[in-house]
């Protein structure tokens, strides 16, 4: 009798060694100091609250009262979903007690949240979106966090955040999580950007992904069309373009994290350009375009509000927005030329 030989499955089926997010984040670091063991341990709570996050998404159509508006409006004036204070509410407790955020500002909330038993430690500030593209969230489509690291500066004495309104080259670290068919962790600490795929089983972030690079030109763009009549003309034009040339491709969402890791693998170009009634757009620079626009420089794309590099950008209040052309960079650079265009054509040049 022959015995049938069943191919040994490999725990990881990707020919990978398997490094663990915090393992990984220490070899980044290649220091013990103490600068660096904090932006570990840091990046490690982002990752708990991306667990806890992610387990309640899974559940969230089992489960009473996951789902669904507060009938509340936060400070943007949008309606606010109960899984948008869950999540916000999930950033704010892992990191209670844990000596090294002192502050955090997120989309939730009209002023920073002081954690004072960690501020005399803890000089970091977290900015964070916690659910982003939350209109996704109630159809089960993917939706995503994102993250960036401050240090402060000042003793912020108001509570205002004014040390926080500065431009993003001194983020120290930035990053998504995507919760979408698996859970993914994508993040920087200015050494290159690192994708992470949870393991529910193990309960870790497993790396998926080194120094990823984003391709110099990508077929998509991935904007909201129904928005062409109120963009400028420049953005028009492109948009013109894009339609009448072959190999590009729409591609969105409605989920920004979604849209832009898209771009990120496969290269092309995300917009949301200001638009007639809000010239500045829609999305937040602190906690939004500022912290992505990090996290895609450092994988060689480019950010850009049409004029100038996201990075910057110094914000005048702390839920400023900017118009965000972001990706690859040929598809940036071309998206600004675009505009440089139509601004030397209406100065009669
Ligand atoms: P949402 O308001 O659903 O949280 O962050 C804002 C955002 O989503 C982005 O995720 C998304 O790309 C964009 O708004 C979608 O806006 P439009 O509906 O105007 O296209």
């Amino acid at each position: 009798m022959t015995s049938i030989q069943t191919p040994a499955i490999p725990e990881y089926s990707l020919d990978r060694e398997c490094t663990t997010l915090s393992r990984h984040i220490l070899q980044q670091l290649h220091s013990f100091s103490p600068e660096a063991q904090d932006l570990s341990a840091i990046m490690n709570r982002i990752a708990l609250a991306g667990k806890l996050v992610s387990r309640r998404l899974s559940r969230a159509g089992l489960m009473a009262d996951v789902l669904g508006f507060t009938g509340e409006t936060n400070v943007q004036g949008e309606s606010v979903k109960k899984m948008d204070v869950y999540a916000n509410d999930v950033f704010i407790s892992v990191f209670k007690q844990s000596g090294l955020v002192c502050r955090l500002a997120s989309e939730e909330m009209e002023k920073p949240y002081y954690i004072p038993e960690n501020c005399p430690v803890g000089r970091y500030t977290l900015l964070y979106d916690p659910i982003d593209g939350s209109s996704n969230v109630d159809i089960n489509l993917n939706v995503g966090s994102i993250f960036a690291i401050r240090q402060q500066t000042g003793d912020d004495l108001d509570g205002e955040g004014a040390d926080l309104l500065t431009d993003g080259r001194g983020q120290l670290g930035a990053g998504y999580i995507v919760y979408g068919p698996s859970t993914m962790l994508v993040y920087t600490i200015g050494n290159g950007v690192h994708s992470f795929l949870l393991d529910p089983s193990l309960g870790e972030f497993i790396l998926a992904q080194e120094n990823i690079k984003i391709p110099n030109h990508g077929p998509v763009y991935s904007t909201n069309e129904g928005n062409f009549w109120q963009w400028d003309e420049a953005i028009r034009d492109y948009t013109r373009y894009v339609h009448r040339h072959e190999g590009y491709t729409a591609r969105y969402s409605g989920a920004l994290v979604g849209d832009i890791h898209r771009i990120l693998m496969q290269g092309g170009v995300f917009l949301y350009p200001g638009t007639m009634k809000n010239p500045e757009g829609k999305l937040r620079l602190l906690y939004e375009t500022a912290p992505l626009a990090f996290l895609v420089e450092q994988a060689g794309g480019k950010a850009s509000n049409g004029v100038k590099p996201i990075l910057d950008i110094v914000p005048d209040k702390l839920h400023a927005r900017s118009p965000l052309i972001i990706g690859s960079n040929e598809d940036v650079s071309l998206v600004e030329s675009f505009i440089q265009d139509h601004k030397r054509r209406s100065n009669g040049n």
